[in-house]
């Protein structure tokens, strides 16, 4: 049985005192969805089957090249990350995978991670690979790359770090693993387009060999940062092209932030879908480059918009729908546990808010291309208050009415500050 780190009966104590006000907004809510004929507790038992893994290093405080400003009490290890995101799943219950990356994880016994990850009610989600950073006991410096370096040796490093990530997920249970590079250029002419996409095709390859039968190689692209003139797998095209030539096991990954501003980021999933290479997703915001702001915090529209297309992907082809949901943010000036239990929320009101979407509506409206109806079929689930519906599905599960009051409430950061050492401030993502 699982040692949950809260409380049950103080949780217990904030749903009692929350539960009559509840119970009044959701039949009220439900009064208004039976008028469009929807049942709510339909889409309830929806959201209850949803989740979303948490990032590892979204438990502590991330920063930026200027500076990083931990808290007092945040979690300087992967034992204390896990606690902290068993706290948000125990407050959510949607959150009940992790997502790690290596060496920041790194520990000397991961079946006993796997075992102490079971204790407090979580489990692996992808591994994440870093040939991004260079490590003290690294030989070669990916300064000019990684997995598309000119030097072969260079090369063959970061396989093999790779396929030491695809190890380590066996021993936690993962089932995939996600594959980002910042290898690019910053000036014309400083690398061969061809020939560098060449080199992270066989590269890639010799990843995809060493993957299980049952796992999943996720390409993640990105536009540019670290490299500011190219970047090897700078868009979803190159990501899919990659991806179709590596095999079925490799798919592709979106991550909200690694497109230029006016990029129609649902189009590319209902696109990577089309073609069976949709596979997950690294959830965030952002207003100008790849901040890594909460989910839903700049343009949760967008986000709705998204899970509208999956939602119509999963009707379309429900047999090859199962894209990764992940989180993937940067929390460098709020508490990253709050942050964490702001944008499952978001996340998860997104899908509901598609979930509601009158679908026959909508395509009536398509194909008679009425174009108002269309976006008003939209219009009209978006503007919907779910809140009462996630508030349910969370209570019910044996998590808390109001996420950030209860975990306020518990004191869980006070508490931890006492007992933890310092983070260092050193600037960087983590
Ligand atoms: C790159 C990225 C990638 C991670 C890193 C933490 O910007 O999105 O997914 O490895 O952030
Ligand atoms: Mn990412």
């Amino acid at each position: 049985m699982a040692e949950l780190p809260l409380s049950a009966d103080q949780i217990a104590a904030h749903n009692a005192a929350r539960l009559p006000a509840l119970q009044d907004e959701y039949e009220s809510l439900g009064r208004q969805l039976d008028r469009r004929g929807i049942t709510i507790d339909t889409i309830k038992r929806r959201i209850t089957s949803f989740s979303v893994a948490l990032p590892t290093w979204g438990s502590g405080t991330g920063g930026t090249r200027f500076a990083k400003f931990p808290i007092p009490g945040e979690p300087t290890n992967i034992h204390e990350k896990l606690e902290d995101c068993a706290v948000v799943q125990q407050i959510t219950r949607v959150t009940p995978r992790v997502s790690p990356h290596f060496p920041w994880d790194i520990t000397d016994d991961y079946d006993g991670l796997r075992k102490e990850a079971e204790s407090l009610g979580l489990g692996f989600d992808a591994v994440n690979s870093n040939t991004f950073q260079d490590q003290a006991s690294q030989n070669r410096s990916y300064r000019h790359g990684s997995l598309t370096a000119t030097d072969a040796d260079v090369r063959a490093q970061a396989v093999e770090h790779n396929l030491k990530c695809i190890e380590i997920g066996r021993a936690l249970g993962s089932k995939a693993i996600t594959v980002w590079i910042g290898d690019g250029t910053n000036f014309p002419g400083q690398q061969d387009f061809a020939a560098s996409l060449d080199r992270y095709l066989s590269t890639a390859a010799e990843i995809y060999r060493g993957l299980p039968d049952d796992w999943r190689m996720l390409l993640e692209h990105k536009l540019y940062e670290p490299a500011f003139y190219s970047t090897v797998i700078s868009d979803w095209g190159t990501s899919i092209l990659a991806a179709q030539e590596l095999g079925p096991k490799a798919q592709c990954l979106v991550d909200l932030g690694h497109h230029a501003p006016t990029v129609n980021i649902e189009q590319i999933v209902a696109r990577l879908h089309r073609f069976g290479k949709l596979g997950g997703f690294h959830f965030n915001d952002s207003k100008y480059g790849d901040d890594d702001l909460d989910s839903g915090s700049i343009n949760p529209h967008q986000l709705f918009l998204v899970f509208n297309e999956l939602v119509e992907a999963e009707r379309r082809r429900p047999d090859d729908f199962r894209p990764a949901y992940m989180i993937d943010q940067s929390h460098n000036v709020t508490d990253p546990i709050e942050s964490m239990l702001s944008s499952a929320e978001a996340i998860v009101a997104a899908y509901s808010k598609a979930l509601l979407i009158d679908r026959d509506a909508l395509h009536a409206a398509q194909d008679g291309n009425d174009v108002m109806m269309a976006f008003q079929a939209l219009r009209r689930a978006y503007r919907l208050d779910v809140s009462p519906i996630l508030a349910m599905a969370r209570m019910e599960a044996g998590g808390a009415i109001e996420p950030i009051e209860l975990y306020r409430d518990s004191q869980w950061r006070d508490r931890k500050a006492q007992e933890r050492k310092p983070a260092t401030g050193a600037a960087g993502i983590v």
